[in-house]
C-alpha cells in the first residue's frame, strides 16, 4: 500500500495543518440529503478531452486500482489521519481521455447537485483518488459511494462524494462552495480556507 500521509513535508507543515484536531470517528458532511446512486455508476467525462463520454464502473476499477493510506482535513477544523481508500488515480484516468493542451481546470460534479473546482495541476497528482473503497469496504453511502473523490493535499470539500461527471475547462468555472466564498485553492498547511 501506498503511504502519503508524508505530504504535509511538500507543503512545510506538520501532519495535522494549523487550526485542524484530530478526530478518530469519521463525521459525515454533505449539504443535504445523501442522493440514491445507481450502483453502477457511469462516470461521465466532458469538455477539453479528446475522448469523451461515459465511462463504466467497471471500466474504472480496471484501469489501475491503488491502495493508499492518506489523511482527510474538513475546512470545519476536524482531521482525521491515515484513511485507507482504494480508487483510481485521477493522473491515469487524464491518461485514458486525453486532457487537450489547452485544459487549465476541472469541475467535479456529483449526484446530489454538488461541484467543485480545481486546476488541472492540482488533480494530476497520484494520491487524487476516484475512490471505492474506504478501509477495505465499499465506501458507505454518506461518505460518498459507491464513488467519491478524495483530495488529501486539499480540504475535503474538494473532494466530490457521488461523483457523477469530470468536466475539462480552458478556464476556471466556481463549484458550490468555491461560489459561497471558500478557497479555489484550499491548501490546508497555508489555512486557505476562504477567499
Ligand atoms: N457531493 C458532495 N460531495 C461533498 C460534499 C457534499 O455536500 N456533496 N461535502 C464536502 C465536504 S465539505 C467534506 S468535508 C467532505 C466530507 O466527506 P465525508 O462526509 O465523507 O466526511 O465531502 C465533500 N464532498
Ligand atoms: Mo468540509
Amino acid at each position: 500500500m501506498k503511504d502519503v500521509t508524508d505530504l504535509h513535508e511538500e507543503f512545510g507543515g506538520e501532519r495535522l495543518p494549523p487550526g485542524q484536531r484530530e478526530t478518530s470517528s469519521f463525521p459525515v458532511l454533505s449539504k443535504g440529503e445523501t442522493p440514491s446512486v445507481p450502483t453502477d455508476p457511469g462516470l461521465e467525462v466532458w469538455g477539453a478531452v479528446e475522448d469523451d463520454g461515459s465511462i463504466s464502473f467497471d471500466e474504472l476499477q480496471r484501469l489501475g486500482a491503488e491502495r493508499q493510506r492518506q489523511d482527510f482535513h474538513c475546512v470545519t477544523g476536524w482531521s482525521r489521519l491515515g484513511c485507507v481508500f482504494e480508487g483510481l488515480p485521477f493522473p491515469t484516468l487524464a491518461a485514458r481521455v486525453g486532457v487537450h493542451n489547452d485544459a487549465a481546470h476541472v469541475l467535479f460534479h456529483a449526484h446530489d447537485g454538488y461541484t467543485t473546482d480545481l486546476p488541472l495541476s492540482s488533480c494530476l497528482r497520484a494520491e487524487v483518488l476516484l475512490a471505492w473503497t474506504l478501509e477495505d469496504e465499499p465506501i458507505p453511502a454518506e461518505h460518498g459511494g459507491p464513488l467519491r473523490v478524495v483530495t488529501p493535499h486539499k480540504y475535503a470539500y474538494k473532494g466530490a462524494k457521488w461523483l457523477s461527471g469530470i468536466e475539462f475547462l480552458t478556464e476556471r468555472e466556481r463549484g458550490y462552495w468555491e461560489r459561497r466564498g471558500y478557497s479555489g485553492t484550499a491548501n490546508p498547511w497555508d489555512e486557505e480556507r476562504y477567499s
